[in-house]
């Protein structure tokens, strides 16, 4: 894979180096000469200042997921270089400063210089853009969305960054200051081991938050973010043992996880099944190499009526699928027809399965290694490689054929979940059309509960979609009329994992919110392929919303600051991922920022959405001021919830972003794999997961 390519590198001894503007050059690189350098040194230093100066373009946003993408960005760097077969173990430490620690035990950043900057290739690595990798060439790199924009980004918005490369029997160093380098690359000691280690001070001055008041608070990275991506990395990472540490306890106490899967991505799917009914054990399982495109799978049907199927490529979430998920799901649907048809397990009348048919109740991982991903699609997370389709889908095909042949019995379980589907397929479209008539006859009826607002243009409206009666009641007493509905909604709404899905309409919720919204369906493109008639069924990852009577062009989902409340979130947005994903696709979905206190003091009264503002308003209040503490909604007077969650001049709101709602999804499935009791402690644990949408 990954070779040395020395007509890159130059290797380099010390009488022969000499100093150009701080950089340090080979005199023996034919290529180069002293004008060039100079050119190229202003080159890299006008591509760190940009960096600086706009770097949301560069990794999204200076909030919590800019911070994060950071860490990401460093940590594949190791992870390529697992990929590459080099490195076996990598470990990440949030140290008591906030500064973060990366080691592996790779081959450690090439010291040599590179031609083509005339710098180390570590230097060359932290200063130039997109350097990343530049040497040897080959091998599959992480470099899809937004990540891949390299250690320079990283290294640009630190206010110190300490690397340490373990090569050739010595310890070399290099710091560097807001992307500056103190100094150059220099042998500190000797060693014998190999590998690398980098840490970095995020800068202060590029990431922070602005409260309500306009101050900038300090952000950190969270146990639980690094937590879910470091399992899912060591998931898709067979082998690769995964330290996390954090040091930051003020008590000193420190925090350790680690994580190998020898299973790989079978242990993931065990993971996301472990409380599930499953229909054969152990997960179906393989890897295959086809011209140079890797295809990992694994699968296992369970009594759901969801599917839960996760992409990857080169180790990156392909959120919107693609080219790889398109083979795979050709090939599910194939084999699984072929195989009832062979064994005489479905009539030679009956019709083919759909894809929905075969995926009901299915949990699968698709991992592919791709050399030269190219990523499409708005959020760039939809694999284009054209070539990967049908690699994935013979690899599939093959292995899925032995596998039914090898196993009878679940076969011909997984071929009845596949004739139960087609059933209550056909069952809730019947049921569907009868909501069609009723629906026609009634046209406009809209549900009783929904107070509407008087103006019908729905760019200026807003909808409210609230937890329980009593909150129900103050927002509609605290609401503009004008332009603000509210819905409210009674207790949670339903899993829509446990339902089948034609029969998520037959909740009153889930009704409400539907012709409340004034929501509608487009005929599916695999229905027009079935032949069917306008079904018009919502499904999983539906792309057949129809938008064009939607009534209000801000859907605000407003629930309670507490743990039952992110779960109602995470129901919403779960639903709303799954069969009403172009409302947050066209950002028409939002969420309300209630306050946790109200804190008063004679006259003076302020609202905290925080603890940290809590605590500074409380230090400047003293003693004598009064804490409240909203336990929901509902607790509030009217007009407390007007000014501090409805009004528009001062409100905040938190649009949701498509990879939020995923997310979502995603942690939602991660509950669902989770034990009773330790699925509820998830949940409360990784309420902010939903609750703090970084836009
Ligand atoms: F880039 C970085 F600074 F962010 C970073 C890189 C951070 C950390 C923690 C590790 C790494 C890193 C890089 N680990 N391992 C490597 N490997 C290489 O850069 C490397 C080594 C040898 C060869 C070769 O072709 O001989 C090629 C590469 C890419």
């Amino acid at each position: 894979m990954a070779k040395k390519d020395s007509s890159n590198i130059v290797s380099l001894s010390s009488d022969e180096k000499t100093e150009n503007n701080g950089v340090t050059v080979s005199k023996t690189d034919p290529t180069n000469s002293g004008n060039e350098y100079t050119a190229k040194n202003i080159d890299v230093l006008e591509g760190l200042e940009a960096v600086r100066k706009r770097p949301g373009m560069y990794i999204g946003s200076t909030g919590p997921r800019g911070l994060h993408h950071l860490v990401w960005e460093i940590v594949d760097n190791s992870v390529d270089e697992a990929l590459a077969g080099y490195c076996k173990n990598i470990s990440l430490t949030v140290n008591s400063d906030n500064s973060i620690t990366v080691i592996d035990d790779g081959r450690g950043i090439p010291t040599d210089i590179v031609a083509k900057t005339g710098k180390s290739g570590v230097e060359t690595v932290f200063t130039v853009l997109h350097a990343g990798g530049k040497f040897g060439g080959g091998g599959y790199k992480v470099s899809g969305g937004l990540h891949g924009v390299g250690a320079s980004v990283v290294n640009a918005l630190s206010s110190r960054l300490e690397v340490e490369v373990y090569l050739n029997g010595k310890i070399y160093k290099q710091v560097y200051l807001r992307g500056k380098p103190d100094g150059g690359l220099e042998v500190i000691g000797q060693t014998d081991i190999k590998g690398t280690k980098v840490t970095f001070w995020p800068d202060d001055e590029v990431f922070f938050e602005v409260n309500e008041d306009l101050e900038k608070n300090h952000i950190a990275v969270e146990w639980d973010v690094l937590v879910i991506r470091l399992r899912e990395m060591s998931f898709l990472n067979k082998g690769l043992t995964i330290t996390l540490t954090d040091n930051r306890d003020p008590e000193g106490e420190q925090k350790t996880e680690r994580f190998c899967y020898e299973g790989g991505i079978a242990s993931y799917v065990d993971y996301l099944n472990s409380t599930r009914t499953v229909l054969h054990k152990p997960p179906i399982y393989f890897e295959q190499k086809k011209d140079d495109i890797v295809v990992e799978c694994s699968l296992q049907w369970t009594d759901l009526f969801s599917e839960s199927v996760y992409t990857f490529v080169n180790n990156i979430n392909t959120h919107d699928g693609g080219t790889h998920l398109t083979g795979f799901r050709n090939a599910l649907t194939r084999v699984i027809n072929d195989y009832a048809r062979k064994n005489n397990l479905v009539k030679e009348s009956e019709a083919n399965f759909s894809g929905e048919d075969v995926r009901e109740g299915l949990t699968a991982i698709v991992s592919v290694k791709v050399p030269d991903p190219q990523f499409e699609g708005q959020t760039k997370e939809r694999l284009g490689n054209r070539e990967v389709q049908g690699i994935t889908q013979a690899v599939t095909s093959d292995r899925l054929i032995d596998w039914l042949e090898i196993n009878p019995k679940p076969a011909k379980d997984i071929v009845g979940k596949a004739i139960q589907a087609r059933l209550a397929r056909e069952a809730a479209q019947k049921a569907k059309n009868l909501i069609r008539r009723q629906s026609a006859l009634e046209n406009s009826s809209l549900p009783g509960k929904l107070a509407d607002c008087s103006d019908r243009d729905p760019a200026n409206c807003e909808i409210y979609l609230v937890e329980g009666d009593s909150a129900g009641g103050s927002a509609k007493q605290g609401r503009n009329r004008n332009f603000q509905a509210i819905l409210p909604l009674r207790g949670k709404i339903l899993n829509v994992e446990r339902v089948q899905p034609g029969r998520i309409y037959e909740n009153t919720e889930v009704q409400a919110m539907i012709q409340g919204l004034g929501l509608s369906v487009k005929e599916s493109e695999e229905e027009k392929e079935a032949g069917s008639k306008g079904t018009g069924l919502l499904r999983p990852n539906a792309q057949n919303l129809d938008l064009s009577k939607l009534r209000y062009h801000k859907v605000i989902i407003m629930t309670d600051a507490d743990v039952d409340g992110s779960h109602i979130r995470t129901l919403l947005l779960t639903f709303f991922f799954r069969y009403a994903r172009p409302l947050v696709e066209q950002g028409y979905c939002y969420i309300a920022q209630p306050p946790l206190y109200k804190v008063e003091k004679g006259k003076r009264i302020e609202y905290c959405y925080n603890e940290h503002k809590l605590e500074a308003v409380l230090a400047e209040l003293g003693d004598k001021a009064i804490i409240q503490r909203f336990k929901g909604l509902g607790e509030m007077m009217p007009e407390q919830l007007w000014e501090t969650t409805m009004n528009p001049e001062t409100r905040t709101l938190k649009q949701v972003t498509v990879e939020d709602a995923s997310e979502a999804d995603h942690i939602f499935d991660l509950l669902m794999g989770e034990a009773v009791g330790p699925r509820r402690e998830f949940i409360e644990k990784n309420a902010h997961l939903v609750a703090n949408l970084d836009v």
